[in-house]
């Protein structure tokens, strides 16, 4: 094969340059992304894939869920392939990275591999997970927690917005409701770059984030049920005043997270008054709840607790309430054999490396419960994300590509990878016998 003479490389202005161009999709107001899931732009994100990933020779599958996966064919195509991919979907103010590294991070891969003219043991699928994000659609992961079995496939398609449109509906509109069985596929190995979106790589000067665990979360929504009633001519002791609720939970919500300081976060992301007149007192307010924590046992105590304070308010204010959990996933541990696969690829690349907790939830965190799966992170500026400011370097996301790709190629069955004087990753021929990731 070609590739036994020379090095393999990533290409890293390939690589800034796709990140560059899929940025001009779905742009937001100020330099970033609102490309949210299901949404033309949406649709316009995934051709634009779809076309890159056919262009080197891979095969696009869809599922029925609009998960995208691009095959590129192994010297034993029978074998189960080595995943590797992230999101396309963004936030409302979402930054050009959240995701898109880890989808076109893998895209490189094969791109590398094929300038190569050299193919590993196993095929190497490439993935677009539809509605990581959870904005528009919730819970977050939906689709790949579908595709983990996670998830109801009749539930999810029946998820609506705040138009009202369904998923499903949705799905089919942008000509992405594929044919293949959700969950039909079965991964080797998972493998996702994603940007840290904390600030602790770059406080700490540190190239690549080595994830072993994801913090667990869990999401709910809340409905405060009080009265409209004239704001000028309702005396305030006969009030019940939904926003009035409102605000207090919030309040509440912010108690819970500090009295589990350090590692706990309680956030109230969304919350909308009805009907949202300046003359009329609240009737109805609905909050979304978002907790998280390393620790199973505190975060579903700080639920409880939530739970427990949010009936004293209603029932202090005379309002009704209804709590939905409308997202969760406990703590995650990831393979400690993928893990390892991260770490050692770091090391050889010589790129100064730390294990991390993720903050943020991931696709990967459902992934891991049908295949073996790790992460790569790279720094991002601030820790900033779900920000239109999002920002990295391009050595971040070549550093971030270089350890994906010795991750996966060798997991694909491909030798260990070392850096080369141009300060890019080399992977070695083939070693014979097939290595468990
Ligand atoms: O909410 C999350 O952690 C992810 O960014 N969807
Ligand atoms: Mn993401
Ligand atoms: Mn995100």
């Amino acid at each position: 094969m070609a590739a036994q003479e020379g090095d393999l490389r990533i290409d890293g202005d390939r690589l800034w340059e796709s990140i560059r161009v899929m940025a001009k999709i779905g742009p937001g107001v100020r330099g970033g992304n609102n490309r949210q899931a299901l949404t033309d732009a949406d649709g316009a994100a995934r051709r634009l894939f779809r076309r890159w990933c056919e262009e080197i020779g891979a095969r696009v599958f869809v599922d029925t869920m609009g998960n995208m996966f691009a095959l590129y064919e192994g010297t034993e195509p029978g074998l189960d392939p080595v995943m590797a991919g992230s999101h396309l979907d963004t936030q409302p103010t979402g930054g050009k990275f959240d995701g898109v590294l880890g989808v076109l991070g893998a895209l490189e891969v094969i791109r590398s591999l094929k300038d190569a003219g050299l193919r590993t043991r196993r095929p190497i699928e490439i993935v677009n997970w539809t509605n990581e994000e959870g904005t528009r659609f919730a819970p977050a992961m939906l689709a790949s927690g579908v595709f983990a079995g996670v998830y109801d496939e009749a539930w999810a398609k029946a998820r609506t917005d705040a138009a009202g449109k369904s998923f499903g509906a949705e799905l089919g509109r942008i000509g992405f409701l594929g044919e293949e069985p959700v969950g039909g596929r079965k991964p080797y190995a998972y493998f996702e770059l994603h940007i840290e979106q904390g600030p602790i790589l770059e406080e700490e000067g540190v190239d690549i984030g080595v994830v072993t665990h994801v913090q667990g979360l869990t999401w709910l929504q809340v409905t405060l049920t009080g009265r409209e009633s004239h704001t000028g001519s309702t005396p305030m002791a006969k009030r019940r005043n939904a926003g009035l609720g409102a605000a207090r939970l919030t309040e509440v919500v912010d108690r819970i997270a500090w009295r589990n300081a350090p590692l706990a976060v309680g956030t109230v992301g969304q919350m909308d008054l009805y009907p949202n007149s300046r003359n009329i007192i609240p009737g109805r307010a609905v909050l979304t709840i978002d907790f998280r924590h390393k620790d199973k046992a505190v975060l579903d105590g700080m639920v409880a607790a939530l739970r427990e304070e949010a009936e004293a308010i209603a029932q202090k204010m005379g309002l009704g309430l209804a709590i939905e959990e409308v997202g969760h996933f406990d703590p995650v541990h990831f393979d400690e054999a993928c893990v390892g696969r991260v770490r050692d690829a770091a090391k050889r690349l010589g790129l100064s490396h730390r294990d991390i907790v993720s903050g943020a939830g991931h696709d990967a965190c459902w992934i891991n419960r049908v295949a073996p799966t790790a992460m790569v992170f790279c720094p991002c500026v601030d820790g900033l994300s779900h920000n239109e400011e999002e920002e990295i370097t391009k050595e971040w996301a070549v550093n971030g590509a270089s350890v994906l790709f010795a991750a996966v190629a060798e997991t694909a069955g491909l030798g260990g990878a070392r850096r080369t004087d141009q300060g890019l990753p080399s992977i070695h021929p083939p070693e014979s016998g097939e290595r468990t990731p």
